[in-house]
């Protein structure tokens, strides 16, 4: 069976409540599509997070990595289109601010998601749920993962498809950030399971 890892994040910076990370904990050892699901939840630390989701990649060898992250602000789900080969900003979970550094010393500027990002999207807004495709992933920990995985997929040549998801705020973090737009979490995570199962139609077409 096709292995799909699933990455979250716990919760970081002024938000107390990360929706990726019950998502995660939920799906991890379930099957969607005939995809067996390996949730994990990484930290919000530029020291760490990349070696974690890494280490993760190493031992599970899955065919899919979808990694989830919070965006909170966003009103839609937001499959990421590409990843940069920056990071900048802060704090992390440590207290540590990054400027203008290279993630990858002399590596590609940029790597575009594997994933079918434009089906994704597709299915997901004629199901129902408000979806569009980002530009950008930011410079902060989620873009560190996406370009991480991605570099690490290309360099060592395997045949991994990979990407990275914002989601929205749940309404529990709003509750507590009121500015913040949201969703309930039932719906987030349909929404991912919506995504999987795009992912799931792809592999056994493949
Ligand atoms: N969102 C942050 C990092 C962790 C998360 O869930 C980001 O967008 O970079």
């Amino acid at each position: 069976m096709k292995k799909l890892l699933l990455t979250g994040f716990v919760p970081f910076q002024d938000h107390p409540v990360n929706p990726t990370e019950p998502i995660v904990k939920h799906l991890d050892g379930k099957r969607i599509g005939g995809l067996q699901i390996f949730g994990r939840v990484l930290p919000v630390d530029f020291s760490e997070s990349a070696d974690v989701c890494l280490g993760h990649l190493e031992e599970i060898e899955p065919d899919i990595v979808l990694s989830l992250g919070l965006a909170a602000g966003r009103t839609k789900i937001t499959p990421e289109r590409v990843a940069i080969n920056c990071k900048d900003g802060g704090p992390d979970n440590r207290g540590v601010f990054v400027r203008d550094e290279p993630i990858v010393p002399d590596g590609p500027a940029a790597y575009f998601s594997t994933l079918p990002i434009r089906r994704m999207v597709d299915r997901l807004n004629e199901k129902g749920y408000p979806a569009q495709i980002s530009n950008t992933a930011g410079t902060y920990l989620c873009n560190h993962i996406m370009y991480s995985v991605l570099h690490k997929i290309k360099s060592e040549n395997r045949p991994v498809l990979g990407g990275f998801v914002h989601l929205p705020a749940s309404h529990e973090l709003a509750v507590r950030q009121p500015s913040l737009p949201s969703w309930s979490q039932a719906d987030l995570e349909r929404a991912v399971v919506l995504m999987i199962e795009v992912l799931a139609e792809q592999e056994i077409a493949s």
